[in-house]
């Protein structure tokens, strides 16, 4: 098929965005992305956002795609810009966000010759390919089509995880047709049949029998629904928050490492873990007890040999393994008459717990339970009121509604807020951070506000890092240092940027000002005091040494 005028290769990247339903994009313009940004803008299909940093541009991107789970696209410069994504790829892998990053490199004469061209980056593919599930060089226009539809494609399967494209800028100028753009298919990674036979008697057999739920099994609604729905218990990490909704009868929330659920634990006869890495920081570095009789379902075999060892292991995709054990255990399940009860029990001790944990925050816990609207997207910074209460209230039901940095690198949460807002489908976005992570990207208040990003920012101010003075009291005798921080007044900074802002000093105004943030469009900006407020209820656990077993196979 001809296309007239004639269309260069930036076009034909804005066409594979479209082909690829992408509706929202993030980055920073530069020399060397020109071609394609000129064409996003000139075909008005694709909303291009313009970020105040690569790496706010690459969490905005990530969390688009975690809200809508369509394929997050991040534009950036060759060098520099690349580089500056880094620490955000990071976090998208840890995360295993479908993502494209497309960047770009020099001139095709002058690759990887040292020449001093502006932008050079020696290495950049190496760099890339360390921070990305896979990292592409697209050498001449008429490889463009073919390798960006294989990265999308690697990007999509499970597990999934982003992917980097450099795109020369002389490539990006030449002029070319438009191929076939459509999506290739992904493949699933079906289950053995007989292996989840084995899985599938093993639970039978079980008559307190739990799941632990990662990431891994976001797709898995339904069949988690109807597993519940047997009497299973059901336990999720941060990553896989809501794939069955908090207030179902068989959730136990976030709540796995709470003393109520370990003791739950010690009673059930048989765990299967689905999609779930066991992080160090949600299993206190594995020392949590988890039930002894464990199963496991993951896309990746290798797992199978990584921290808490199994007795049965299914490799393959974890909506499909799941559904295929609901349709086996149908009718055959015969759940002890009283953990259901037992479930309730240790769900409502781990929330009182909760409660005393957050101190004089616990009402801010009642106001979001009341007043977050049921489909608010739910993000959060890693901040000392995340650990201690965000991961696991509000209420969550369902899992793109809940997002956090899974890497624990703080100075995300703002540009994640952003990237949910707009990816999100119009979802009102509430965003937990704190003084020091905000710090990390400033800049990017201002691509909220200009972006129109409809979200309330609740900004609990500590004067510092609150997580690290937390450990130095733990950990170092008190000692405190480097942990004090000069920040800018965020009134008066709010302020110079025609963002509406309220300062909270006592958690009665919590209330009137949620309503009233909640009622306005765009960022809104709610400060707590928290030297006016008062303290959590406890400190926040530290990071305890990994046990004998773990680690040394
Ligand atoms: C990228 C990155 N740099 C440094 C750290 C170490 N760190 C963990 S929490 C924290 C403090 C966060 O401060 P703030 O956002 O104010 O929240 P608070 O701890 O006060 O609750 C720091 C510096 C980290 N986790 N990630």
């Amino acid at each position: 098929m001809r296309n007239t005028p004639p269309t260069n290769v930036g076009d034909l990247v804005a066409a594979f965005l479209e082909s690829h339903g992408v509706t929202v994009a993030f980055g920073v313009i530069s020399v060397h992305n020109m071609p394609m940004l000129d064409a996003l803008h000139r075909r008005g299909r694709v909303r291009f956002v313009p970020a105040r940093s690569e790496s706010g541009a690459t969490n905005m991107a990530d969390a688009a795609a975690r809200a809508s789970g369509r394929l997050g696209v991040v534009f950036t410069s060759t060098g520099t810009g690349a580089g500056n994504a880094a620490g955000a790829m990071v976090e998208a892998c840890t995360a295993g966000t479908p993502l494209l990053h497309i960047t770009s490199q020099i001139d095709t004469p002058f690759l990887d010759q040292g020449w001093g061209y502006l932008h050079e980056a020696p290495a950049q593919l190496d760099m890339l390919k360390a921070v990305s599930k896979a990292a592409f060089r697209i050498g001449a226009p008429g490889e463009t089509a073919a390798v960006l539809r294989e990265a999308a494609r690697v990007a999509r399967t499970a597990p999934t995880g982003p992917v980097s494209v450099e795109i020369p800028i002389d490539v990006q100028r030449e002029t070319i047709e438009i191929p076939d753009l459509a999506p290739l298919p992904v493949a699933d990674a079906v289950p053995d049949a007989a292996a989840l036979d084995r899985l599938a008697a093993r639970l039978a057999a079980s008559r307190r029998p739990l799941l632990w739920l990662g990431g891994g099994a976001r797709g898995a609604q339904d069949a988690v629904a109807r597993l519940a729905g047997m009497g299973i218990g059901v336990v999720t990490s941060s990553a896989g928050r809501g794939i069955l909704p908090d207030d179902h009868p068989m959730s136990l929330g976030v709540f796995g490492g709470a003393p109520p659920v370990e003791r739950l634990y010690e009673t059930v006869d048989f765990m299967l873990v689905v999609g779930s890495h066991l992080r160090s920081n949600e299993t206190r570095t594995y020392n949590l007890k988890l039930p002894t009789a464990r199963g496991r379902i993951d896309v990746d075999p290798a797992t199978e040999a990584r921290s808490y060892p199994s007795e049965v292991f299914v490799a393959g995709d974890a909506r499909l393994a799941l559904e295929g054990l609901a349709w086996r255990l149908d009718g055959r399940l015969q759940v002890a008459p009283d953990f259901v009860a037992d479930v309730a029990a240790a769900r409502r001790e781990a929330e009182a717990g909760l409660r005393r944990t957050a101190g004089a925050y616990a009402p801010m816990l009642d106001v979001l339970e009341r007043a977050m609207p049921r489909d608010a997207l739910w993000v959060r910074d890693i901040t000392l009121s995340n650990s201690i209460w965000g991961n696991r209230a509000p209420t969550i039901r369902d899992p793109r509604a809940s997002m956090l940095a899974l890497g624990g690198g703080i100075g995300q949460g703002l540009a994640m807020a952003v990237g949910a807002a707009l990816g999100g489908g119009g979802r009102k976005t509430v965003a937990l951070v704190g003084d020091g992570g905000l710090q990390l990207g400033l800049g990017e208040l201002a691509t909220a506000a200009e972006s129109r990003a409809d979200m309330v920012l609740l900004l609990m101010n500590d004067g510092g890092y609150g997580v690290i003075r937390n450990m130095q009291d733990n950990d170092y005798g008190g000692r405190r240092c480097y942990a004090d921080l000069k920040a800018p007044d965020f009134g008066l900074l709010a302020e110079a940027l025609g963002i509406p802002h309220r300062r909270i000093r006592e958690m009665g105004a919590f209330a009137p000002a949620f309503a009233e943030a909640l009622g306005a469009t765009g960022l809104f900006i709610l400060e707590f005091d928290m030297a006016a407020i008062g303290p959590f209820g406890a400190r926040a656990g530290g990071f305890p040494p990994p046990p004998a077993w773990a680690g040394r196979r």
